[in-house]
């Protein structure tokens, strides 16, 4: 079992009526919150199946995309990074977070130069490796203070690019098990996975990239049977959730939580 796939805790944040205002990148509607609302509870009560304790956060008014909190912290078996999100209206989210994680973590660490931006859905961690992806909302200062803060942890750094037009680098890509990613292959082409076995996205279905592993479960997003059929046949217990709410702000499997094993 690996910290990168294994976890005792997640926690998330319920969305608010605010969720309507949420960024994203094209309108293709409004989401709809009692659909988002049921969509969480099926989320959260399949992380819960694992044997997890999840924390579930209460809604932030004032920050409309507070509901995909990945975007917030780093969770590492040492300790927590908290982030500085590079989206002006999410920036407040991640200093919310800090005293959730300080409850659970003895080590709780964040990046704090005025020029350094950095969101977890950029980052990838593998067991071997952490993997960040460059892009519009994380720099690359970002990614050196956040290489600064974990190698006394033991933990090295690899810095990758996020595709052009990709909002995170796990926007297209997971982590099944600590060799398995399963990625679009615009994203694998850039050779970022050598070294990994890659299951590429069958082409068409690029919106199911971001799954998660927690525990013996796969997450997905439901509606992508071609994807679907791929991970089963790979040997992986799928759970398919619905997702077509936070879709529509750009959001998928790991954005709506924190994954951790606190120390
Ligand atoms: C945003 O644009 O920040 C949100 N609407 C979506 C964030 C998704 N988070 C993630 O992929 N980790």
């Amino acid at each position: 079992m690996s910290f990168s796939t294994h976890f005792s805790h997640a926690i998330t944040r319920r969305p608010s009526a605010s969720i309507t205002r949420g960024l994203r990148a094209v309108d293709t509607g409004t989401p709809d919150l009692a659909l988002m609302q049921a969509h969480q509870a099926a989320y959260i009560a399949t992380l819960r199946e694992t044997g997890a304790t999840v924390v579930e956060l209460p809604a932030l008014d004032a920050y409309p995309d507070s509901v995909f909190v990945e975007d917030t912290a780093l969770c590492l078996p040492q300790g927590a990074v908290i982030m500085r999100p590079g989206a002006p209206s999410r920036l407040g989210e991640a200093a919310e977070m800090a005293p959730h994680l300080q409850a659970l973590y003895t080590r709780v660490v964040a990046i704090t130069g005025s020029d350094s931006f950095i969101e977890g859905g950029d980052i990838l961690v593998t067991g071997r490796e952490i993997l960040v992806g460059r892009s519009a909302r994380t720099n690359a200062a970002g990614i050196a203070e956040l290489t600064r803060l974990v190698a006394p942890w033991g933990h090295k750094v690899r810095e990758v690019l996020t595709p052009p037009g990709v909002l995170h680098f796990k926007t297209d890509c997971s982590l099944l098990d600590t060799d398995t990613i399963l990625s679009t292959s615009r994203l694998s082409a850039s050779g970022c996975f050598e070294g990994y076995t890659v299951i590429d996205i069958p082409d068409g279905e690029e919106a199911a990239a971001n799954t998660i592993r927690f525990n013996d479960l796969v997450l997905m997003p439901a509606g992508f049977p071609h994807t679907r059929d791929a991970i089963t046949r790979a040997g992986f217990t799928l759970r398919e959730i619905g997702n077509s709410e936070c879709a529509k702000l750009d959001g998928g499997m790991s954005c709506l939580s924190l994954r951790f094993t606190p120390s």
